[in-house]
């Protein structure tokens, strides 16, 4: 006999990310903000979530879109004011939603007053907020590059040494490993959970740690080493463990950690059940495996039996000791419909209400990002001045000037890999600007807005948002879906995801085909009782059930069976 679930309301419920930027455009300067935001909170409590994650709203100099934070306790001015965020969060609260709020405190911007003050002089108190080091044989402390490239390191005239940035140059690195730091940190956390926030994402928390030493990595194709080696660093537990006590055991709260170059044993310590640090974290493993050795910029399709193994290990590693969290999408990610399933106009809907199926009913809290709910597609930009994207623009140029693509295959890639295809406006309708602005939006709107749009799908029962909404609802009326342990079947199928859940006397079967062929699936024997089947959803309305089924092109159905 298993023991009763561990409930929690965190694990029963569905967060939605928000990117204010290009959710909805309120006064018609072509950028969306925070009363766009309170406008639309009606239509996510129709959809049903629970949670809404907010990308960055505070004062930044947008190098890196809000990632970039010049002062943690203000509003960006294109989002509005203090009164519109204290305005948003009452009717958030209101209408039974929470806000999480993404905490960026790996780095701040280099126009934060702790920055502007630290590189100053050696002397300055605010000095060691940053990490500085000199230069070695007249070249940069280390050989690790940034995560938008060039060098790690930047060198700063003033005082004739270099600070560190795993970002852009315009993001550096705080030091963690000084106490005051840690206290400035938390004392403007409990200043958000005293307004009532609900939580926090936590932007790459896995890095926060740094090594004693900064010694030399095997270097890649463009001369640096990655600084994968700064992940999971030696304080890191140390660090939030004291967070948790100083900060989030003030409340009730969400706690989710970015934690890219997490492995699954690093995970259960960050992620632990006895909530000594965070709810639980965002694992990048699945993420990788259409990369081609590491190297994002590819057109590589990923091998389903890949994306089963990875997930398969976290799902039953965590299983008990810690918590998933669930994604296909965010604002950092191409759009998933273009990457696991088909965005032609044939397939388009099906594929995506497939990828929702089976994502939302494994194990762990899923995260919807914004127009994920519509089926959203990547964007056939041009060329690369319709890309706003630092990392995308920084690779493009980095890459072709040294040769390694040509500019053609270069564009090729970031039509399929930006970020900037998570990062058009909302499609609200099929008006101009798709209803995002009444002005000239920030970034180009993906054209197929004609007939991929809210207002369209939400009068529709048939559409990818109606059945975000069945599988929202199914959650809540299921604990199966929550709490249910999984296990996967047929491994080595290249087309199809099968996977069970299993709690008390009921197991789900789940089925996905990832592909368009259609595919004979024989019911394993506890389900093949068609008395004790139940048929909890399904992408094709018209799908029986059935000993021996044929699964069409991207079908997805789950059952319940008793057993
Ligand atoms: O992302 C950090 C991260 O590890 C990656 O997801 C990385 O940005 C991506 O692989 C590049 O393609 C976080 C934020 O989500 C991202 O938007 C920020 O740019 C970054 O940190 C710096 O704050
Ligand atoms: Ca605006």
């Amino acid at each position: 006999m298993k023991a009763e679930p561990d409930r929690k309301w965190w694990k029963e419920s569905v967060v939605y990310q928000i990117y204010p930027r290009s959710f909805k455009d309120s006064n018609g300067d072509g950028i969306g903000d925070l009363k766009g935001i309170t406008e639309k909170l009606d239509y996510l409590q129709d959809l049903g979530v629970d949670v809404i994650w907010l990308s960055p709203v505070y004062q930044s100099p947008n190098d890196d879109n809000g990632y970039d934070i010049s002062d943690y306790q203000s509003i960006m001015e294109e989002f509005g004011t203090m009164e519109d965020f204290d305005e948003m969060l009452a009717q958030a609260h209101s209408k039974g939603l929470k806000i999480v709020m993404d905490l960026v405190v790996n780095h701040t911007s280099d126009e934060h007053p702790w920055f502007v003050e630290s590189r100053k002089s050696k002397d300055n108190p605010y000095r060691d907020y940053y990490i500085w080091r000199e230069g070695k044989d007249g070249r940069e402390p280390n050989n690790w590059g940034s995560c938008f490239s060039g060098s790690a390191w930047m060198y700063d005239g003033q005082t004739q040494m270099y600070y560190l940035h795993l970002f852009s140059q315009k993001q550096p690195d705080l030091n963690w490993d000084n106490e005051t730091v840690r206290n400035e940190v938390f004392t403007m956390m409990n200043w958000w959970i005293d307004k009532g926030i609900d939580g926090f994402r936590m932007d790459v928390i896995s890095l926060i740690s740094k090594p004693a030493e900064f010694v030399d990595g095997k270097a890649g194709v463009e001369g640096y080493a990655s600084f994968s080696d700064a992940a999971n660093g030696p304080h890191v537990h140390e660090y939030l463990q004291e967070m948790r006590q100083k900060v989030l055991n003030r409340a009730d709260t969400l706690t989710v950690g970015e934690c890219s170059g997490v492995t699954l044993e690093e995970a259960k310590k960050y992620a632990r059940s006895d909530e000594k640090e965070l709810n639980m974290v965002f694992q990048f493993e699945h993420m990788d495996v259409d990369a081609d050795e590491g190297n994002k910029w590819t057109d590589k399709k990923m091998d389903l039996r890949d994306m089963k193994e990875v997930l398969t290990r976290w799902q039953k590693g965590l299983e008990g000791v810690a918590w998933n969290s669930l994604f296909w999408e965010n604002h950092d990610q191409p759009r998933s419909v273009s990457r696991y399933g088909s965005d032609s106009r044939e397939y388009q809907e099906v594929s995506a209400k497939m990828l929702a199926t089976c994502l939302h009913l494994m194990q762990g809290t899923p995260y919807i990002y914004q127009g994920q709910e519509l089926g959203m597609t990547n964007v056939p930009f041009g060329g690369i001045e319709d890309f706003r994207d630092l990392e995308s623009i920084n690779a493009y140029r980095e890459l072709t000037e040294q040769g390694v693509y040509t500019q053609e295959e270069m564009l090729k890639y970031l039509r399929y890999k930006s970020r900037d295809n998570a990062r058009t406006p909302f499609q609200w309708d099929d008006s101009e600007n798709a209803g995002f602005t009444e002005g000239t939006p920030w970034i180009m709107v993906n054209p197929n807005y004609k007939w991929i749009n809210a207002k369209d799908q939400i009068a529709r029962k048939d559409s990818v948002f109606s059945y975000y909404k069945e599988l929202i609802r199914l959650r809540k009326s299921h604990e199966i879906i929550v709490y249910g342990s999984y296990d996967l079947l047929l491994p080595e199928d290249p087309d199809l995801y099968v996977y069970t859940r299993t709690l008390g006397s009921e197991k789900m079967l789940v089925i996905c085909n990832f592909s368009e062929n259609t595919r004979d699936f024989t019911l394993p024997g506890w389900c093949q009782d068609s008395a004790n089947i139940v048929k909890l959803i399904g992408n094709y309305g018209d799908a029986g059930i059935d000993g021996s089924m044929r699964i069409r092109a991207y079908e997805a159905v789950a059952l319940l069976c008793k057993i």
